[in-house]
């Protein structure tokens, strides 16, 4: 199949789940057009069946805002029309799906019927989509997809509590290349960021409020207390600062190392005893999901789809929301000695396992099938 896939290039799960998926599909065959406003972080260069369109938004001074939506619906149609792709798959329903949504009514002007299909990631829905704003657009957007897959069962139920759509939304969870992650901690790195043995904790996220990184800093200030520990951090955004001003109202700094953005966060993630996350809301919770596969337990807030990714006892243990002393606390019993580390370990690369590419992937390519059967039969869709 020829497929268009636009996403976010940015480090965000979704642009990385979306990119994942376009490499697993060019693997099978396909051939994937990425559509979108810079090269994707994760998409290597010189990949069989993978293509790259830029879309560029001129800086015209007439527009305080640049319309985005616009181009993005411009290239769209060019690219539909000139690789003469099958389907589109966007990612983010703000604003891919609604641009989308253009494209097809402007091609179907010129005869071509070309499917579209939504995935939700969360934010897009649960705190972005919230803005009553944005609701109608989203809504439309929504039911005027020729599918819709939402990445977990909480991602969906909220879809339908917050937004007066009526139609199906199938649950299509994220999913990983188990085969890239695995293999042993790498000792140097170990090493590097343990010296003195120390247990090491980490933590990946875009710094949003959402994520609650000072909530992860106050778990680790708990556990530095009562056992030689040190925490990585990894990623940027807007919390960093006063993340940074708590290690040094506390003189942890020592201790709680900022390592920036990373492309490619796995070995050093692999090389940690467990990973934190104390985030507000989370629709899967992709970066825990990645700690896993590399045998990392996690521990998290119980909240949004991350009960159907860690599973409480097994892979890693789970709090309420704020609970920073019960986060602590689950910190401190599967770091209290190495049996119950080996056992969460083990817990980890097993859960991880049930979300392996190999059993998501046909999961798209049976839906690719049927919404371009829907259009080859009917002519027209919606
Ligand atoms: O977490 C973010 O702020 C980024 C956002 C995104 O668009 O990439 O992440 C969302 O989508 C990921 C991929 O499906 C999920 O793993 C994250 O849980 C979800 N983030 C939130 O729900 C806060």
């Amino acid at each position: 199949m020829r497929i268009g896939i636009v996403c976010y290039p940015t480090f965000g799960g979704s642009g990385v789940v979306a990119t994942e998926l376009g490499l697993a599909l060019a693997a099978e065959g396909h051939v994937v057009h990425f559509i979108t406003y810079d090269r994707p972080v994760r998409l290597g260069r010189d990949i069989a069946n993978i293509f790259y369109h830029e879309v560029r938004v001129s800086d015209y001074p007439l527009f305080d805002y640049q319309p985005y939506e616009l181009v993005l619906t411009s290239k769209l149609v060019d690219v539909v029309l000139h690789e003469q792709l099958d389907l589109l798959h966007v990612h983010y329903a703000i604003p891919h799906a609604s641009a989308a949504w253009m494209a097809q009514q402007i091609l179907r002007g010129k005869g071509i019927h070309i499917p579209f299909i939504t995935t939700l990631h969360g934010t897009d829905i649960t705190l972005v989509g919230r803005d009553p704003s944005f609701e109608p657009v989203i809504t439309y957007a929504i039911e005027h997809s020729t599918a819709v897959t939402a990445v977990s069962e909480s991602l969906r139920r909220e879809t339908f509590e917050h937004f007066p759509v009526k139609r199906d939304i199938e649950v299509i969870p994220n999913f990983i290349r188990t085969e890239r992650y695995g293999g042993q901690p790498d000792r140097s790195l170990r090493q590097r960021f343990a010296p003195n043995g120390e247990k090491l904790l980490v933590h990946v996220s875009n710094f949003r409020p959402v994520k609650r990184v000072l909530d992860v800093l106050k778990v680790f200030l708990e556990v530095h207390g009562r056992m030689p520990a040190r925490l990585l951090l990894i990623g940027d955004g807007p919390d960093r600062q006063a993340a940074e001003a708590l290690c040094r109202a506390n003189g942890t700094c020592g201790d709680v190392l900022f390592l920036g953005k990373m492309t490619e966060p796995d070995a050093v993630v692999a090389s940690c005893d467990l990973f934190v996350q104390a985030s507000e809301t989370e629709s899967f919770g992709l970066a825990a999901l990645e700690a896993m596969a590399c045998g990392v337990p996690v521990v998290s807030t119980n909240t949004g789809g991350t009960p159907e990714v860690v599973e409480h006892g097994v892979s890693g243990l789970l709090n309420p929301v704020g609970d920073v002393q019960g986060m602590a606390g689950n910190v401190l019993a599967i770091l209290k000695d190495q049996t119950t580390l080996q056992r969460f370990r083990t817990g980890a690369l097993e859960g991880a396992a049930r979300f392996d590419i190999a059993k998501v992937l046909p999961r798209y390519e049976a839906l690719y099938e049927q919404v371009v059967e829907k259009v080859r039969t009917n002519g027209v869709h919606q």
